[in-house]
């Protein structure tokens, strides 16, 4: 093993370590407001289920950038401070991915049956949801309130919320289950979607909030990271969409649900623009039906399309015009190369 991935291993252990203080501290605030133990437990159950077990990229992203900005290591008070916010995005992750997977009807998450499959949970599911977005605020005002910058972590919170929001409603509207319509789809939705749906707070927000931290947060600067974090964003949901469809379960940690689920995913839209009529026939009379055999069906069409080749191209692609708008950033104002090069890294060619 090289020696970055021993200091990538100790950062995302170092990152779980401050996970149960965050946790004793919304237990004693429970407490000072003498929340029946009952609902305590129930809280710290949800919170270990659905805010664990991750990759950590968005929370390690935070802590990672906030170190590129500031040129060198970080002291403890440092870290643990950026750690922080590193949760509170990973917090929102977990609150989206509770709500996207009752919404998606898929069964499993990071592994595990989804939160809200699980037999004691049902529709309380819904409310853990919420609860893990309503601590991200009850940790900014406990750790920030002071700083000059409390404001605009809060404002990028609730923005970036709101974003993911409207392309989840875009996602779930394009895909109604008792209506397949293929013609609706075209790349321009889905850009439209994944930007919103995923871009927005996988991406540019753990980098902004960083930004706003290590004070390189003039409006130039933080319009210079989104044009490359938008793009790079858009990439990953193409990865998500690739892997809901050819990737293995047991290392995504996720079954896909795309096909049955009428969604205008990424391998569709290409296979769309490929298929010839009688492809696209089977298609529109496979697509979005919630039984097997019609999965079959449509994974064959894909399969004689070659997705997978499409993909890699896609990858190649991409990966090359990212790089080159890295390349033209200029360093002189605050923002470093480094700070994509780390990201890029972190989600280049993955399987999960
Ligand atoms: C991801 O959409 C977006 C959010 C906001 C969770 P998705 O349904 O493709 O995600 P996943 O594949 O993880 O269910
Ligand atoms: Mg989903
Ligand atoms: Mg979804
Ligand atoms: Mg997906």
């Amino acid at each position: 093993m090289s020696t970055t991935n021993i200091s990538k291993i100790d950062r995302k252990k170092e990152l779980e370590d401050v996970f149960p203080l965050i946790m004793d501290e919304i237990v004693s605030h429970l407490e000072s407001i003498q929340m029946p133990r009952e609902g305590v437990e129930w809280l710290i159950q949800s919170f270990f289920q659905n805010a664990l077990g991750g990759k950590l990229n968005r929370g390690l992203t935070v802590v990672d950038t906030y170190e590129i900005l500031k040129g060198n290591t970080l002291c403890e008070l440092e870290f643990l401070r950026a750690a922080i916010l590193g949760w509170c995005v990973e917090l929102l992750q977990a609150f989206f991915l509770v709500e996207d997977d009752i919404m998606d009807g898929s069964k499993t998450r990071r592994g595990q049956t989804c939160w809200y499959l699980q037999p004691h949970v049902g529709m309380i599911a819904i409310n853990d949801g919420c609860l893990l977005q309503a601590v991200i605020y009850f940790l900014l005002k406990k750790h920030f309130r002071k700083e000059s910058y409390y404001v605009d972590l809060v404002e990028l919170f609730s923005d970036t919320s709101f974003q993911t929001m409207l392309g989840q409603l875009l996602d779930l509207v394009t895909a109604p289950e008792d209506n397949v319509n293929l013609s609706k789809f075209s790349l321009e939705r889905y850009s439209f979607i994944v930007i919103y749906k995923t871009a927005f707070y996988s991406f540019y927000l753990p980098v902004a909030l960083a930004m706003y931290m290590s004070n390189v947060s003039d409006p130039i600067d933080l319009k210079q990271a989104k044009d490359i974090l938008i793009p790079l964003g858009e990439y990953f949901q193409v990865q998500d969409d690739y892997l809901d469809c050819f990737g293995d379960p047991a290392v995504t940690g996720k079954i896909g649900t795309d096909i049955q689920d009428n969604k205008c995913s990424w391998v569709v839209n290409i296979a769309l623009q490929k298929a010839s009529p009688e492809q696209r026939q089977i298609l529109d009379q496979n697509y979005g039906r919630k039984d097997a055999k019609s999965e079959k069906r449509v994974r064959e069409v894909f399969d004689a399309l070659n997705i997978v080749d499409e993909y890699h191209r896609y990858e190649e692609d991409t990966i090359k015009k990212i790089q080159a708008m890295i390349e033209c950033i200029d360093e002189s104002r605050g923002l470093k190369k480094a700070v994509f090069a780390a990201f890029v890294s972190k989600i280049y060619k993955r399987s999960k």
